[in-house]
């Protein structure tokens, strides 16, 4: 089997969301597999979607992995099961959002699984602490991450201190 990378957008408005971050970049260097090769600050971010919930902190981590993509998928869902995620409507609030960003320089496109993840390129949350993470990353086609971040509004966007 051979090794892969994987790169992991984290997202919670919910239940203390710093900590469900930090806990959850634990867990990631903890499944089988897999280590948790780099992560990001974490940032504190206005909601994207539905405004009428608290702001988020989001995170990008990259993972060194021999699982499959989707095997892979499974265990971010199994991990977002674990922090009792509330899923109630789409964009709304969550404790834990694992979304499969980028594999090596795969694209997919199954029912479960669609890589690159299809809204990553209009998030800020997504793409700022991704170039701060990797400055030469590109997508499948060929773009820099670190371009298209520039692009992006990042006002609503701030890195804040781990919890001790
Ligand atoms: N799925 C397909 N491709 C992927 C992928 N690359 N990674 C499927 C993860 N999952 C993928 O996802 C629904 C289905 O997508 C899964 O069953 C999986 O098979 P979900 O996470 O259960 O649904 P959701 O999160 O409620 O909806 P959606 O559209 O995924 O929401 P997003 O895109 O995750 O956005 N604002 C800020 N500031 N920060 C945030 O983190 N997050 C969201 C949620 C909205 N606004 C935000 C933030
Ligand atoms: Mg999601």
């Amino acid at each position: 089997m051979s090794r892969h990378h994987a790169w992991i957008g984290l997202g919670s408005n919910l239940d203390e969301p710093r900590l469900q971050v930090e806990r959850a970049l634990e867990a990631l260097d903890r499944l089988p597999l897999t280590r948790r090769a780099a992560a990001s600050r974490l940032y504190a971010s206005r909601p994207v979607g539905p405004r009428d919930q608290p702001d988020f902190i989001n995170a990008v981590a990259c993972l060194e992995t021999r699982l499959s993509p989707l095997a892979l998928l499974d265990q971010l869902q199994a991990l977002e099961q674990r922090h009792r995620r509330v899923r109630r409507h789409r964009w709304g609030p969550r404790t834990l959002d694992l979304d499969l960003l980028l594999f090596d320089d795969r694209r997919l496109a199954s029912p479960r699984l669609t890589v690159p993840h299809p809204e990553m390129e209009q998030r800020a949350f997504v793409l700022v602490p991704l170039a701060e993470l990797a400055p030469t990353l590109q997508l499948p086609d060929g773009r820099r991450v670190i371009e298209l971040a520039r692009e992006l509004d990042d006002s609503g966007l701030r890195p804040v201190l781990p919890t001790a």
